[in-house]
């Protein structure tokens, strides 16, 4: 056999080789329903905003995989088609100041930064926005290491309490139990009593970071009903972990049911922790 002829057959098995390599991790993720949804521990439905969190995701993943694959390949590209031959000596030719290229390689990467941006800030934009007439206002209070939900509007409180920690594992029924009713724009207004927490149901695709003498916002409308984890994403001290919630989305006889049972009052500054001399003064 030529050399010629062995070079030819040992490219066209490799060619086959990646191909068929291709065709079965494609096949392993067209399988996967968790891939479909980028790995995100939701799924389409669960909140207003859930659907187009995951296509954002998603789509990002494409974009950035496309632009990955493609520089890659450059790079072998250049390694494998200007590797040094036999009875080739000293350094190649060097191309310094090319300046198309240098332009072409400054714009490219401009312009993919500002088409990521644009879409995220516009998804952003879109979730941050505050409702002008939330149907129902929850003042959720996080403390080392439990939360307080108020419901504003129905003057009702539910207080968590304390974890313990005893070496068994918290039963999730002991867990403080966050009512949503479905369908219905919920503000949820978050502080903190004493320490930074962060907000975090991973199943809405939102979290936020909840400061001492300082109120953020968050406004989901959840859409499927079910009970979710949620949990404390900032670390707050000795039993951070033991920081969990549960969030119960249900229709609104039930939600309404639920209010009747906790204690008409609310849980305010009052409690925070007297220890913010700086704010306090
Ligand atoms: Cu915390």
């Amino acid at each position: 056999m030529s050399s010629q002829n062995q070079t030819g057959s040992r490219r066209a098995r490799s060619v086959k080789i990646t191909g068929l390599a291709l065709i079965g991790a494609l096949g392993l993720t067209g399988c996967s329903e968790a891939a479909k949804y980028g790995w995100l521990p939701s799924t389409p439905g669960t909140t207003t905003d859930s659907d187009e969190i995951i296509q954002l995701w998603v789509n990002s993943w494409i974009a950035a995989l496309a632009i990955g694959v493609l520089t890659w390949g450059l790079i072998i590209w250049c390694i494998v088609a200007y590797r040094r031959r036999r009875n080739e000596t000293g350094f190649p030719r060097q191309i310094t100041y090319n300046l198309p290229l240098e332009i072409l390689y400054v714009t490219i990467p401009i312009f993919m930064v500002m088409v990521f941006f644009y879409f995220t800030d516009t998804e952003q934009r879109q979730i941050t926005d505050r409702a002008d007439n939330p149907d129902v206002i929850i003042d959720v209070r996080g403390k080392q290491w439990s939360w307080d939900f108020n419901y504003v509007k129905a003057n009702k409180y539910d207080a968590g309490m304390q974890a313990h920690l005893d070496g068994e594992e918290g039963a999730a029924e002991t867990l403080p139990t966050l009512y949503l009713p479905v369908d219905q724009t919920v503000e949820l207004r978050l502080n903190s009593r004493d320490v930074i927490h962060s907000f975090w149901v991973p199943a809405f695709l939102q979290k936020r970071d909840m400061f001492p003498g300082k109120t953020n916002y968050v406004t989901v409308t959840p859409t499927r009903e079910g009970t979710f984890d949620g949990k404390c994403a900032e670390l707050c001290g000795e039993y951070h972990s033991e920081m969990l919630f549960r969030v119960k989305v249900v229709d609104q006889a039930e939600f309404e049911q639920h209010l009747s049972t906790l204690e008409s009052g609310y849980l305010g500054d009052e409690y925070d922790r007297d220890s913010y001399p700086q704010e306090k003064e």
